[in-house]
């Protein structure tokens, strides 16, 4: 009983979503339990260093979900309602551009932003807006039909957005309220069994599965609520020989024996899911759908801008040394070659060279008036050095994770200009300015800093 903080009503909005989805999607208790196992392993295998990246307590609850909405009207409600759980707009991603099959959405993440809240519970939600107005994927009329069939539904209550606008004033709620808010919140969320009409999503679907399962229904659903794991390739591996058929690799960085960087991802197949259509003869029955997946990944170490140019140029020499390679090579192959000879093989040397984000703690004793060098405390073992966790997504992997799921690539007319988005306008929309992630990482860095100098002087 009493008053529920701002982030005890995230983990338990991030518990009520994950309860639902497992009954949804049966597949991800597997996941999960599959998740669970991988991690209590490798902290038995790896003893203190296995924490390095994230507690476990914190790595076992941790996770993020996908979802995915119609207009820039439900965009800015869906913010209202995230800002109740201390969750922000951090990052732009714009999938159009990343992918090359039609995934007509631009994208960002709401997630907590203070370290000490990330600590509690670091919940974020991966969350794209259909863009209707793009004339590369709509034609005017289609855009037409599009707007009146989302204007005509409702996603979140009217009751969901006060007591969500009342918690997020007041840093929390009561216990009743704080209740209701976590049931509607998640119950947003959850996979309506209104039937579908299926000449509409049909004819959605043919463009494009991701407006289909945007625009061709009256509701919105989580599509998938994403464990995190400390070793991806013992998961895979293990899932794998369960049966379950995982899509053919993991996204972004390679494994290998250096530094982890960034964000490594996979998951498996969208499953057939039975809903029930409206038929255009009037009939109502059941149908498959195959939209929805299961997603796990493995968080690395934040890299500055310079650390991204060089994994942007890496993954560029990965493609070019790909498309001359012969059959049978993979890009894991020669992803793996391409890191030895460019990323440094160890966090020392990144941090040395400016390509990651970390913090620093005291751990020894300071001399009087202590003014040697960083660099000199650190190798004296005054200072430890921390790397800052990548609490982001991928572009490239995210729009890999939307096109390998997808059974067809759908259709767009490259000849049409684009409508354009960008951050700027995607603040406008939600009404609170999206975060640059770089920006986060790099105050997270100087705080700390600026805490060392204190204890030095
Ligand atoms: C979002 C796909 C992106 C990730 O983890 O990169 C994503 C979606 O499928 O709606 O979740
Ligand atoms: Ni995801």
């Amino acid at each position: 009983m009493g008053f529920i903080d701002t982030w005890e009503l995230r983990s338990r909005f991030a518990v009520a979503l994950s309860q639902m989805y497992g009954t949804e999607v049966p597949a991800y208790d597997t996941l999960v339990e599959v998740s669970t196992a991988v991690n209590a392993d490798f902290v038995a295998a790896h003893g203190d260093t296995a924490e390095r990246l994230g507690s476990i307590d914190r790595v076992t609850a941790e996770r993020h979900g996908a979802i995915r909405v119609g207009t820039p009207e439900e965009l800015a409600q869906a913010a209202r309602v995230f800002a109740a759980f201390g969750m922000v707009p951090v990052g732009f991603y714009d999938l159009r551009e990343a992918s090359s099959s039609s995934v007509p959405v631009v994208s960002t993440a709401f997630r907590p932003i203070d370290p000490e809240e990330l600590a509690r519970n670091p919940f974020r939600v991966f969350t794209s807006m259909l863009t209707v107005d793009d004339p590369r994927f709509f034609t005017a009329e289609l855009q037409q039909e599009l707007r009146e069939f989302l204007a005509a539904r409702t996603l979140f209550s009217e009751e969901l957005l006060a007591l969500a606008d009342k918690a997020a004033a007041e840093g929390g709620l009561e216990d009743t309220e704080a209740e209701k808010l976590v049931e509607l919140a998640a119950g947003a969320y959850e996979l309506s069994t209104d039937p579908v009409d299926e000449g509409w999503y049909r004819k959605l679907e043919k463009i494009s599965a991701v407006a289909a399962d945007i625009g061709g229904i009256s509701s919105t659903h989580i599509n998938h609520l994403t464990p995190r794991v400390l070793d991806i390739d013992d998961l895979y591996r293990r899932m794998s020989d369960m049966g379950i058929t995982m899509i053919d690799e993991v996204q972004g960085p390679p494994a290998w024996e250096g530094p982890d960087v960034l964000l490594r991802q996979t998951s498996f197949r969208a499953l057939e899911e039975q809903r029930v259509f409206r038929f255009t003869d009037g009939t109502v029955g059941e149908g498959s759908l195959r939209v929805r997946f299961g997603e796990v990944e493995q968080r690395g170490i934040a890299l500055t801008r310079k650390g991204r140019d060089l994994y942007d140029a890496m993954l560029a020499e990965t493609d070019r040394r790909l498309a001359e390679a012969g059959e049978g090579t993979t890009r894991v192959d020669i992803a793996v070659e391409v890191w030895r000879e460019n990323l440094p093989r160890t966090e020392e040397e990144l941090r040395a060279q400016g390509l990651a984000f970390f913090t620093y703690e005291l751990v020894g004793d300071p001399q009087p008036a202590d003014n040697r060098s960083l660099n000199e405390l650190i190798d004296a073992r005054v200072v430890r050095a921390v790397p800052i966790v990548y609490e982001d997504f991928l572009p490239r992997s995210a729009a890999g994770i939307f096109q390998s799921n997808l059974t067809d690539a759908g259709t767009r007319d490259n000849e049409q200009q684009g409508s354009a988005y960008g951050p700027e306008s995607l603040s406008e929309i939600i009404g609170t300015r999206i975060a640059d992630p770089y920006e986060l990482y790099e105050q997270q860095q100087e705080q700390s800093l600026r805490e060392l100098r204190n204890h030095l002087v």
